[in-house]
């Protein structure tokens, strides 16, 4: 296993669409035991595959608190199947956007349908913060960020910010 690098603002790997997955291989595995031991380490409650340079449709989670059992929970090319009329706000971050907090709005409920790694198709009801992240998650599956999901303004001043930051560090 292994420690991988997390990708950015403004870097562009995440606006792709990520690839289904057609195969759970070792590689795969390889990819998922990855990302759980990168989520762990970075700490992050989610991470989509991209966010390690994958475009591929996996996601990682664990939503246990620190004086919890761990809950790793693994979902293969994960949709959404219905979302509740009701939305909710949550203030949300994203590992690659490190240190920006902003409210959005999404769907209070949603029905998720995934594949698991042992290849079985299941489907759960989401809420709360299960809710609010798979839906952050399976956005950047789609190349979407939570930014996304805020005012024109507030998601110019940070994108200006990381680009900024981005050119001091070439410039070093
Ligand atoms: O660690 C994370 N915390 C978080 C908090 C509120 C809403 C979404 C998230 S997901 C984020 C990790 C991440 O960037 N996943 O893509
Ligand atoms: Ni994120």
């Amino acid at each position: 296993m292994a420690i991988r690098d997390i990708i950015i603002l403004p870097d562009k790997r995440l606006r792709l669409v990520s690839e289904p997955v057609t195969a759970i291989d070792d590689a795969i595995r390889t990819l998922v035991a990855d990302m759980f031991e990168t989520m762990y380490d970075a700490p992050g409650i989610g991470l989509a595959a991209i966010q390690v340079a994958v475009p591929k449709r996996v996601v990682t989670m664990d939503l246990s608190r620190k004086d919890e059992e761990k809950q790793p929970r693994v979902f293969i090319n994960p949709e959404i199947v219905w979302t509740s009329e009701e939305a909710n706000l949550y203030e949300e971050g994203c590992l690659s956007i490190p240190e920006v907090h902003e409210d959005v709005e999404r769907p209070e409920r949603v029905r998720v349908r995934w594949t698991d790694l042992d290849g079985q198709t299941r489907e759960e009801t989401a809420d709360g913060l299960f809710a609010t992240c798979i839906q952050h998650e399976i956005d950047h599956l789609n190349g979407v960020l939570f930014i996304d999901h805020i005012s024109r303004l507030k998601r110019h001043f940070i994108t200006k910010k990381f680009t900024k930051m981005a050119a001091r560090r070439a410039a070093e």
